[in-house]
């Protein structure tokens, strides 16, 4: 069905537009967000529609077609757990656009969320993007219209996820999904904020970036990605820097000798900060290795750099899982040029630069290892560059 009629199934009108915004894959630059450092992420070609209408009262209601429920908050009752569940992902977006200063009143929303859901694809930052994409058309506020505009709207949605649906992000979904353009990865640069469109032309590569979704399903994922954020605060503090940007790769053996030095630092173990600092600064220089390789057309040596960011993310930075794990083992050992887990870790995804003629093989060979270890099958699904958030109809 299509969405407007969904729209005036539960909501007995006509919505006044279709807007969508899409999910993401990080190429390389993995927990550098929130260390102001630098990541490489695509949009995905799966985006999270959302058709709207104004109302002319201060209440939001919100359904997603993937639910029978219409959730229903007054603007002013939105808080902190107010709505909860995925409720508070879209609500949070009008908070966070009063917060900033901007005028909005109320809105009817349906949602069609085409992003897998519980993936490491960034299913909540398309939602808030559409839904942010919807408002500031809505309400004039002009935030789609250009990248300082569409940078404004990141915060707001970042800010609905920190301070509303209470994860502790970093922003580079929310930039991925308004910042991206067709045909590019987005070179972010979290301490500035200044982003780069860097062309990716897999296809004419004869490459296919396969995404593989493990469907590990881990428990306290909320917790542990708070975990590193707060271990990689601790360890700049400790080392006197504002954000652990601040340290050069030439640096790192000082900075592991100063927190050798101290033993602990707030109960942390100095040897465990001092790999997850070490995971930072190197993944922070693989992406600016991998842009130099994308622009040379080095495919192998992207690949290459995907299989060290993996290696530091499981032993340095300890975000991945047997399953990621096996599966990007397969992947490389199929004729994958290198495979990576993608997003925050801990299950979800991965995603391997295959070149075209080895997909089946490599897809074969990692399902037929996951089912082998007991693992779920993992899905699997080639993506390519698409566009950012705006409207559709
Ligand atoms: C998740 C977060 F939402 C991002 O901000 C980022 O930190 C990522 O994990 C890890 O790179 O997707």
């Amino acid at each position: 069905m299509q969405l407007r009629t969904h729209f005036a199934e539960t909501f007995g009108r006509a919505p006044e537009g279709v807007w969508s915004a899409p999910g993401r894959v990080n190429l390389i630059g993995e927990h550098t967000d929130y260390n102001d450092g630098l990541a490489l992420p695509i949009a995905l070609p799966q985006r999270t529609y959302a058709a709207a209408a104004r109302r002319d009262d201060d209440r939001l209601r919100v359904r997603s077609v993937q639910t029978v429920e219409v959730v229903e908050v007054a603007l002013d009752d939105i808080g902190p757990g107010t709505p909860g569940g995925w409720a508070a992902y879209a609500a949070g977006v009008p908070w966070a656009l009063r917060e900033a200063g901007y005028a909005v009143g109320g809105a009817d929303v349906i949602l069609d969320g085409r992003v897998p859901l519980g993936s490491g694809l960034s299913s909540s930052a398309a939602l808030e993007c559409a839904v942010g994409a919807a408002l500031s058309d809505l309400y004039g506020l002009g935030l789609l219209a250009d990248d300082a505009n569409r940078r404004r709207l990141v915060e707001v949605c970042r800010r609905a996820e920190n301070d509303i649906a209470g994860a502790p992000t970093g922003g580079m979904d929310q930039s991925a999904s308004l910042l991206a353009t067709a045909g590019h990865a987005l070179l972010l640069d979290c301490r500035d904020g200044a982003t780069e469109q860097v062309p990716f032309p897999i296809d004419e590569a004869e490459l296919t970036l396969l995404v593989i979704d493990t469907r590990a399903e881990h428990a306290l994922v909320d917790g542990q990605y708070a975990a590193r954020r707060t271990s990689c605060e601790r360890a700049a503090a400790a080392l006197g820097v504002p954000s652990l940007r601040e340290i050069e790769p030439a640096d790192l053996t000082t900075a592991a000798t100063r927190l050798g030095a101290k033993g602990h630092v707030e109960g942390e173990s100095s040897e465990v900060l001092a790999r997850r600092v070490r995971h930072v600064v190197t993944e922070i220089a693989r992406v600016r290795q991998a842009v130099a390789a994308m622009r040379a057309g080095d495919w192998a040596e992207l690949g290459r750099l995907f299989t060290a960011s993996h290696a530091s993310l499981r032993s340095d930075f300890e975000v991945s899982c047997p399953e990621l794990d096996l599966v990007t083992a397969a992947a490389e050992s199929a004729g994958a040029l290198g495979a990576r887990m993608t997003g925050g870790g801990f299950g979800g995804s991965a995603i391997a630069l295959v070149p075209k003629e080895l997909v089946e093989q490599v897809t074969e060979l990692l399902k037929r290892l996951a089912i082998d270890a007991g693992f779920p099958e993992p899905a699997t699904f080639a993506v390519y560059p698409g566009p950012g958030a705006g409207r559709d109809d």
